[in-house]
């Protein structure tokens, strides 16, 4: 397989500093080499670039922190994305999860495309439902066109259907965000969901219901790993999934052979010991890109 990196270091979307470097530690832990002893072909695009924070005032606009610096990043991902072959694989490292209204519509490339959102938050808030006006709480609004028009339409007219968005590990979710999600019709799996019925249902029924779809993308944020497996996070949440239960939600979703992008996000190395995070993310991009055991 072709496959594409794209750095977005970007923090501006979260409460706490230290994700924009997460695409650098991604690198640092290898990732390249590691998809290339799978046997892929592997182009770094570099970085696309990112206001730095300090050369601002923190701006606030209808609730939204950094709204004008997170939508030229995003726009400037959309556009390096979109214009990759079909065939590419891209993998899109964050950054904040607000990257994501630019990788998922620039990942589709223009194509109807399911989103498996692995995450310990639902990131469903709208400017008005957000507690925190951080932009990263609400990028899964913003893909299916709720919330303010400029975050909505970074990609033209181009959206996400609700029904085509599956949430898996969740067990934060905001009081008003939690009726969002159950208007627009998402279908989640809540880490309650991943105890009692497994992580091995979980994934068939999700490919189940996004089978009407030939690509699939998935946002993975690395928050949705517990925070003894993944420390180095801004927004930790106890009992999230473990070690295991990624790679095996990694290895059923690459043996469907239907996953076409991947976003690595969240990742604080200031929060990290010894870039542990990281190298565990990279493990799960290897785990979906076809590394096997025996
Ligand atoms: N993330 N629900 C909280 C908020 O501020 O809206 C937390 C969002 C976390 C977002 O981890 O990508
Ligand atoms: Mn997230
Ligand atoms: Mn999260
Ligand atoms: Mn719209």
């Amino acid at each position: 397989m072709d496959i594409s990196i794209l750095g977005i270091p970007m923090d501006l979307g979260a409460g706490r500093r230290g994700v924009d470097m997460g695409a650098s530690a991604l690198r640092n832990a290898h990732l390249a080499s590691t998809l290339r002893s799978l046997g892929h072909t592997v182009t770094d695009l570099g970085d696309v670039p990112v206001t730095v924070p300090e050369t601002t005032d923190k701006f606030q606009d209808q609730g939204l922190v950094f709204l004008d610096e997170i939508l030229s990043a995003c726009s400037g991902t959309y556009q390096r994305l979109r214009d990759l072959d079909v065939g590419t694989f891209p993998i899109s490292l964050g950054g904040d999860h607000s990257v994501s209204m630019g990788t998922v519509p620039g990942a589709a490339r223009g194509r109807r495309t399911g989103v498996i959102w692995v995450d310990a938050h639902a990131d469903f808030n709208t400017p008005s439902s957000s507690p925190s006006g951080n932009i990263h709480g609400m990028p899964v609004a913003h893909l299916v066109g709720l919330g303010d028009d400029r975050l909505s339409n970074i990609a033209g007219g181009w959206h996400v259907r609700p029904e085509d968005i599956v949430m898996i590990g969740l067990r934060s979710v905001d009081q008003r965000e939690r009726e969002l999600v159950a208007e627009a019709g998402i279908k989640t799996y809540t880490m309650k969901d991943v105890d009692q019925l497994g992580i091995t249902r979980i994934a068939q029924e999700t490919l189940e219901r996004l089978s009407h779809l030939e690509r699939l993308h998935i946002s993975f944020d690395a928050d949705a790993l517990d925070p003894t497996v993944c420390p180095g996070v801004g927004t930790p949440v106890p009992g999230g999934l473990s070690y295991r239960e990624g790679h095996l939600l990694m290895e059923l979703f690459a043996e469907s052979g239907r996953v076409t992008s991947l976003d690595i996000v969240e990742v604080n190395p200031i929060l990290d010991t010894r870039n542990r995070t990281a190298e565990v993310m990279v493990g799960m991009a290897a785990s979906l890109l076809g590394q096997r055991i025996l």
